[in-house]
């Protein structure tokens, strides 16, 4: 299976951890919506990453290729079984993918990914509005992580897309200030999956900076 993106996105480092958690191979296609190749635009019509392309199947959207992931590949469960737990699994995806991601995204950009991989230089003014707004949906947040274990009653897309988010907005702020976000996404970021996806992000950010892609732009 294919996923066209750049990682340091929120979304498409969300499909690589549903991915790695299901045991599902990747191949992880480098894509920016600012240089379309033919291929991401057939997945992704509107450039947005992530798109995923499965055989001839082709699909854009995090939330959308975890719905197709979830039913292809059952197990291990990223969704709750409960009525309650499913309605609020999407909730924490939808909270993570609008309100957490819009301010994760101005943070995230003017003070790191703009510099470090465009070549743009640092927006303190722009990353200083982006933070304000940050947090309180951070203050909301530390409310509803428990002192141990998951944001629902087992690990799930709920905290896949919240501390994928989260890991983003860290590329421009502290995001372990609060302690029980803190403590959970330390041990979110200790499962096996995400170290492995880490690591791949890593990798794609130190070849973007060698190959100098970030100087043109
Ligand atoms: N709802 C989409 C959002 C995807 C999204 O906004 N991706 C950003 C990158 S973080 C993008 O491709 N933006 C390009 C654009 O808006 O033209 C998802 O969950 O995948």
């Amino acid at each position: 299976m294919k996923i066209f993106g750049f990682p340091t996105s929120p979304y498409v480092r969300k499909t690589l951890l549903i991915a790695a958690e299901k045991g599902v191979e990747v191949e992880l296609v480098e894509a920016t919506p600012h240089k379309p190749t033919p291929d991401f635009l057939a997945a992704s019509p509107f450039r947005m990453m992530p798109a995923m392309a499965d055989g001839d199947f082709m699909l854009p959207d995090s939330t959308a290729i975890f719905m197709y992931l979830e039913a292809k590949y059952p197990e291990p469960a990223l969704l709750p079984s409960s009525p309650e737990e499913r309605g609020q699994a999407m909730w924490f995806d939808e909270f993570a993918d609008t309100i957490l991601a819009n301010s994760a995204r101005g943070v995230a950009f003017n003070r790191y990914i703009g510099p470090a991989l465009l070549g743009l230089p640092v927006n303190e003014e722009a990353a200083g509005e982006a933070e304000v707004k940050a947090h309180p949906a951070l203050d909301w947040l530390e409310q509803q992580v428990p002192e141990d274990g998951w944001l629902l009653s087992t690990y799930s897309l709920a905290d896949i897309a919240v501390a994928c988010c989260l890991r983003t907005l860290a590329y421009g702020m502290d995001v372990k200030a609060r302690p029980r976000t803190g403590a959970w996404l330390e041990r979110a970021e200790a499962r096996p999956a995400w170290i492995a996806v880490a690591e791949k992000e890593a990798a794609m950010i130190e070849a973007a900076k060698a190959s100098g892609h970030h100087k043109a732009g």
